[in-house]
């Protein structure tokens, strides 16, 4: 008689043993890091890693760029769970699978989330190297994350974890009102734009991107939305942003997209985005 496949409660539950048998940090703010990003984890103090391959369930980047561990420690006092790396649907993989990641943060004790990526710019307004405060976002990846069955353990407070579940302030206004008043503290210029995902990889054509920029987006990429549909799933309060690594195509004429140019501009922004971020996990941890 063949076992029945376990639900996806139950293999998330395997790797929380497997971290908490790594680690004794009681997280309460995830943190996810964006390509070119990733060197924010070394702003983690006391920090147990531990590497994704070891985790039960947990799913393996095949991207360059996108290394992979989980790091626990402390910022500022502040427990927290870094993500150095994550999967992306255009991988190849389910969506139950992208955001089983997600899924532990939540479990873990992460009340709170401050989701990172690198993305395109839409929005003429911006240019390379642009930090975004993500407002909201656009879900163009023909998926939702929070398909299948739905499983209200999730929930990490109550009145979550519904199978129909609002959107409305997906991206906390309350947050963005900490990461604004701390941009200005730091003299940091950070924008505002609502962010389109697509499911690539390939980058969009110029055509797509004026479809976009039509449609409202002011940004473009194809991760986060996923992670924040879940995280709203499980009541778990979202922080975002995007570093804009590139223009997106078409709108500066003559220029291409290259991974290589993402990842380049990502490390030459890290000390800011470092600085922005490092001073708002209190902040957040406290709202
Ligand atoms: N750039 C990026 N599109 C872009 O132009 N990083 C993701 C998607």
């Amino acid at each position: 008689q063949e076992a029945k496949p376990l639900d996806q409660f139950t293999r998330a539950t395997q790797a929380l043993t497997h971290i908490f048998l790594k680690t004794e940090v009681k997280p309460v703010v995830g943190i996810i890091l964006g390509s070119g990003l990733g060197n924010f984890a070394s702003q983690v103090e006391n920090a147990d890693v531990i590497p994704y391959d070891e985790i039960p369930g947990w799913p393996l980047s095949t991207v360059e760029g996108h290394s992979g561990k989980l790091v626990l420690g402390t910022i500022a006092g502040v427990p927290v769970a870094v993500m150095q790396g994550r999967v992306h649907a255009y991988e190849g993989y389910e969506m139950n699978e992208v955001v089983f990641p997600m899924r532990v943060l939540g479990m873990l004790g992460c009340k709170k989330l401050i989701v990172t990526n690198a993305a395109g710019g839409i929005n003429t307004s911006y240019g390379e190297g642009a930090l975004v405060n993500i407002t909201d976002h656009i879900n163009n990846t023909g998926r939702n994350a929070a398909i299948g069955p739905n499983d209200k353990r999730f929930a990490v407070q109550s009145g979550f974890g519904q199978r129909f579940f609002d959107m409305s302030n997906a991206y906390s206004p309350r947050l963005n009102a900490l990461a604004k008043a701390e941009a200005a503290r730091q003299g940091i210029a950070l924008h505002e734009g609502v962010y389109m995902a697509v499911l690539g990889p390939s980058y969009e054509t110029p055509a797509e991107i004026r479809a976009f920029r039509t449609l409202g987006a002011d940004l473009v990429g194809m991760s986060t939305v996923h992670e924040v549909i879940i995280a709203r799933h499980m009541g778990i309060e979202v922080l975002g942003f995007s570093l804009v690594t590139n223009m997106a195509a078409g709108v500066m004429p003559e220029a291409n997209i290259n991974h290589e140019e993402v990842m380049q501009i990502g490390k030459r922004l890290e000390p800011q985005f470092a600085s922005l971020v490092k001073a708002l996990v209190p902040q957040v941890a406290a709202a």
